[in-house]
């Protein structure tokens, strides 16, 4: 049987290395991505397209590999665009094979603008232009979505799928070794001179420095300077275990962090964009500290603050050039680092911090539920966060072992989304524990992949902070005087819903309910659990009012 262009690209992708391809198979994408499993890589069938673009965004953050996802033409792709908006806006390397309609298919109900649609979403439209040229196009989305870091759309139209591949058609090339970019030596010693003339510098890690595993050298950077150490949230558990680390900066900040951050007199961000978030709308910098911002795009440098000295270039190659630059003028400033200081970090966190149990027999206080989660679960563990009030909860009081560990879809800010975050860290990571932690609305949004958490039997515990509301709304308007009787909700069994769809279930009112979930732990009679902790709906978060604030 002669091959099809479809086979072409899908055994194109194998030879790639693509080893997972998450997908909700149509006619438009059957073909193509079968060739891919038969050529090697493990499919996982979501439940809606929206699950496999983000199941295929998590995989690609935890692992470090390009994610690949695979939809039907029109609807499929229609459905797949809160989760392509989020891997675009969080710029993740991520290739979405997507069935398109003949050019000549004018008339044809799947029919829309596939390119204008994802363009308008800030992803890369590509296409299959012909028979002849499918490989190079599918070799060059791929390329394309790994090196700019976007969700490339690899558009496939029927009839280009169907046709004959060509005989003798071009065999993927491998692509040059991209090596990482350098700073400027004027500007690693401008960087140098602010850290000669600063007493508190403080080193805040993004996901630039995560990518560029930039760890080693920034801990280095701050032994030499006596910087302190933090992370955006996305960065979370970049420092974990580093005895200066004060962990996020911005809405999550620990008390301790919150404390001396807006201290420091030299904000030194290698890889992080110092958003809102990451600053709490500016209000952790202090009126004069001077920032410094390491980036390997220009046009990231100053987007949104002002800066005082940017470098362009890697953050490793950076945080080394600077480790070199301070090692040759010589001299080791403490900075603010004493062992006074140690022990107040060591106990400055969430974890540590004193506050009053909302708990009533009925209903866990979700700190409580937290903490226990954190205490119970074993330390090799990722953890997944969807949105909505809960989600402070989850970083604040829990722990992960590196910024692996940690899944933060929230470039989009869309509820629904953990879920399939969660799926696609477990199949990165089946070595580690994974937790979704989830809030009662955005789980019933992503209920499909439940069953796709069930099926594939994954080790993987979805944690509901269930206030049987959308609590962000509620306590966003409620104190306004506004009623709320339209985003509260009857309460939903979820540990039933778990059971339904083969995991464990069990149903958390206070602390002695955790039981159950440490006896899942110590012997899972299904593979994965649901654990419906039923909230206390009146404790608020400090960090929303604080956004609500900002806003
Ligand atoms: C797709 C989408 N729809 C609506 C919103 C607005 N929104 C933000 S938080 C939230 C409530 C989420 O409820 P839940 O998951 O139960 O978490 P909770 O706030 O109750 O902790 C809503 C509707 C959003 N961010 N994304
Ligand atoms: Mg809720």
């Amino acid at each position: 049987m002669p091959t099809s262009v479809a086979q072409a690209v899908g055994e194109t992708l194998a030879e790639l290395g693509v080893r997972h391809v998450f997908g909700l198979l149509g006619s438009g994408n059957f073909v193509v991505t079968n060739a891919l499993a038969r050529g090697g890589a493990a499919f996982v069938a979501s439940r809606h397209e929206t699950g496999a673009v983000t199941m295929a965004d998590a995989y690609a953050r935890v692992s470090g590999r390009l994610g690949v996802a695979s939809v039907h033409q029109g609807p499929g792709l229609t459905n797949s665009v809160t989760g392509l908006t989020e891997a675009a806006k969080s710029r993740t390397p991520l290739l979405l094979l997507a069935a398109d309609t003949a050019a000549s298919a004018l008339r044809s109900n799947f029919r829309i603008d596939q390119d204008g649609l994802v363009t308008a979403v800030g992803a890369v439209a590509e296409r299959l232009h012909g028979p002849a040229s499918a490989v190079a196009d599918t070799v060059r989305a791929a390329r394309r979505a790994q090196v700019e870091r976007r969700p490339v759309v690899l558009m496939m139209p029927l009839d280009v799928a169907a046709a004959t591949s060509p005989d003798g058609a071009p065999a993927p090339v491998g692509a040059p070794v991209l090596r990482p970019v350098q700073p400027a030596p004027e500007a690693v010693a401008e960087v140098a001179d602010l850290l000669a003339r600063s007493s508190r510098p403080l080193i805040v890690a993004g996901r630039g420095a995560v990518l560029a595993g930039a760890r080693e050298p920034l801990e280095k950077l701050g032994d030499l300077s006596g910087a302190l150490l933090a992370t955006s949230a996305v960065a979370n558990g970049f420092f974990a275990g580093d005895q200066w680390s004060l962990g996020i900066s911005g809405g999550f900040a620990s008390p301790i962090g919150l404390e001396l951050i807006p201290q420091a007199d030299l904000l030194l961000a290698f890889g992080a964009s110092l958003n809102m978030w990451t600053t709490r709308h500016g209000h952790l910098i202090g009126g004069s500290a001077k920032v410094v911002q390491v980036d390997v795009e220009a046009d990231a440098i100053g987007a949104h603050r002002p800066v005082d000295a940017a470098v362009v270039g890697d953050a490793d190659a950076t945080a080394r050039a600077l480790v070199a630059e301070l090692s040759r003028r010589g001299g080791h400033h403490p900075g603010w680092r004493s062992a006074e200081l140690a022990a107040r970090i060591a106990r400055g966190g969430w974890r540590d911090a004193a506050y009053e149990d909302a708990g009533d027999g009925e209903r866990i206080d979700p700190r409580t539920f937290s903490l226990e989660l954190d205490r119970l679960l074993p330390a090799e563990r990722t953890l997944a966060v969807d949105s909505g009030h809960f989600m402070g909860y989850p970083p604040m009081y829990m722990r992960v072992p590196d910024p692996a560990g940690f899944v933060f879809t929230q470039g989009f800010q869309s509820i629904g989304l953990g879920l399939a975050s969660a799926i696609g860290a477990a199949v990165a990571r089946p070595d580690r524990l994974t937790v979704a932690a989830v809030g009662d609305g955005g789980l019933l949004m992503s209920l499909p992949e439940l069953e796709t958490a069930g099926r594939l039997g994954l080790r993987l515990v979805v944690a509901v902070y269930n206030d049987a509301a959308y609590g962000a709304e509620v306590h966003h308007f409620g104190p306004q005087g506004h009623p709320v009787d339209l985003v509260q909700f009857p309460d939903t069994d979820f540990a039933a819903l778990g059971r339904a769809v083969g995991m464990a279930g069990v149903t958390v009112r206070g602390a002695e309910d955790m039981q159950a979930v440490a006896a899942w732990l110590e012997k899972p009679e299904r593979p994965g659990l649901v654990v419906d902790a039923k909230v206390v709906p009146t404790v608020v978060a400090e960090w929303l009012e604080e956004a609500f604030r900002g806003h």
